[in-house]
């Protein structure tokens, strides 16, 4: 069985090559062009960045290396006893191109759960913050604070060559990986869960297996089993979404690969983006406590005006490139489906039904171009029906899954050698010079 190194030398030579090609074939070819609604509306269409691991199409919805979600419910090992794909699944396909076998994902898992105690002055850290820090927050900052321990960052200090970032960046990558369940579930204990203990990590344990047991949740199969489909989910969608756009921008400088994805964490911290999942929350809540739980269509359908007209967005509903319901809801949904308890979950059948009305209500109020759920729309409410109803957490889960494609692209960044980035800004005055 070949490590996760060994494999990404096998692949590595193919892909500089293929990029070598563009360079010397097709460096002045034309893939678009830049209107002036690119420009003063976020960018929104712009043909502008090389992100290898995922594409995204706007009525599918991402695909990794090509394989939909379904293909990857399929093909990628799950933990043993589970049925859903693993972290270490996902996160060897979106590195390498390839799905591991069962043994090349165990021996992942053993490796990282090899390197997952935090040091000891990141617990410490950690523990100061103030329990009323955004757990967001203090996740990005506990990140920020694992490149004390850059092996990139000591390398380039004593002068490595090129050719050898990739092999320092995989290395900080697989260690921040590693650690993120420790760090993320010492945030949850110290807001939530004063005084509880934590389990040692289980060499045994896939990623987040260990994940859930650290929470408090070991015990909850069908937790930890949503929590695998969850992060292996939301590991990667292309590369123009804020959080991992700003992993690749920082990354681009040559900071090490905590210090970029500490910065990716910020941006995931907005509501626009990653946030959403709590705001989610937080709104169906709301709902319940004004509606009650056995709430009709119509209600719902009253209640999605009234915050629309309050000038606030529905959140969970939108996206910035997907016009279809997000794929990725579809498949929370049908976890859902295939557990019974979860059918009797108040609040998972408010999502439900929320969505069976809120479409419409977003196409008569005409605004968003999109309005189908996104991810966030379902992915609390499950978590909700579990037992881990602090909503304020939820994005650091999405948080700790994120690092699966950011960090694939800083490690295929650096084998790629990929440059700073640097786009071309101009003034509004500039602007109108340019158009006339
Ligand atoms: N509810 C109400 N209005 C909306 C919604 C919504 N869910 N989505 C978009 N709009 C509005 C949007 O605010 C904008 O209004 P204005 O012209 O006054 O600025 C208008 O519709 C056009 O926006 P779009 O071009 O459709 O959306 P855009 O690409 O700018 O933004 C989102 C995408 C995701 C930021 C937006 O749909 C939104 O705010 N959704 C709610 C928050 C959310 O669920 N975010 C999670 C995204 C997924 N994730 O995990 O990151
Ligand atoms: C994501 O997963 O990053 C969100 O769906 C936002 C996006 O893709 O723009």
């Amino acid at each position: 069985t070949k490590t996760l190194k060994e494999t990404l030398q096998e692949v590595i030579p193919a892909k500089q090559e293929q990029l070598r090609k563009l360079k010397t074939d097709h460096l002045q070819a034309v893939v678009g062009e830049v209107k002036v609604e690119n420009i003063i509306g976020g960018m929104r269409g712009l043909k502008a960045m090389l992100w290898d691991a995922s594409v995204l199409d706007p009525n599918e919805g991402i695909r990794f290396h090509g394989l939909s979600i379904p293909d990857c419910q399929k093909v990628l090992p799950a933990a043993p006893g589970g049925k859903e794909m693993t972290a270490e699944s996902m996160l060897w396909l979106l590195m390498t191109g390839r799905v591991p076998s069962e043994a090349e994902s165990r021996q992942l898992s053993r490796e990282l759960a090899e390197k997952g105690e935090l040091p000891e002055f990141v617990e410490k850290l950690v523990d100061s913050f103030p329990t009323t820090l955004h757990p967001m927050t203090q996740l990005g900052m506990g990140v920020a604070a694992l490149n004390h321990d850059s092996v990139f960052q000591a390398a380039y200090e004593s002068g490595m060559k090129k050719s050898e970032y990739w092999t320092y960046t995989l290395e900080d990558s697989l260690n921040l990986i590693a650690r993120l369940p420790a760090l993320a579930a010492r945030i949850y204990r110290n807001v939530y869960k004063p005084g509880m203990t934590m389990p040692a990590i289980n060499r045994d344990l896939d990623l987040i297996g260990n994940y859930s047991a650290l929470l408090g949740f070991g015990d909850n199969h069908n937790l930890t089993e949503y929590l695998r489909l969850y992060i292996a989910l939301h590991g990667d969608h292309e590369g123009g979404n804020a959080s991992a756009h700003t992993s690749h921008l920082v990354g681009s400088t040559l900071a090490d690969p905590y210090l970029s994805y500490s910065a990716a964490l910020f941006a995931l911290a907005g509501p626009l983006h990653g946030l959403a999942n709590q705001e989610v929350l937080r709104w169906q809540l709301a709902m319940q406590a004004e509606l009650g739980s056995d709430v009709s269509h119509e209600q719902i359908k009253e209640y999605l005006w009234k915050t629309l007209k309050s000038g606030q967005v529905v959140p969970g509903y939108g996206h910035g490139v997907l016009r279809n319901p997000d794929p990725r809801f579809i498949a929370l949904q049908e976890f859902c489906d295939a557990h019974p308890e979860l059918q009797q979950s108040p609040v998972v059948a408010l999502v439900k039904k929320t969505y069976e009305v809120a479409p419409d209500v977003l196409k008569e109020h005409g605004k968003t171009k999109n309005p189908y759920p996104n991810v966030d729309a379902t992915s609390g409410c499950v978590l909700h029906h579990y037992g881990l109803k602090e909503f304020k957490y939820y994005t650091v889960i999405f948080g700790v899954s994120r690092a699966l494609g950011c960090l694939t692209q800083s490690v295929w960044a650096r084998a790629l050698g990929l440059p700073l980035e640097r786009p071309k800004s101009l003034s509004l005055d500039a602007l109108e010079k340019l158009i006339q």
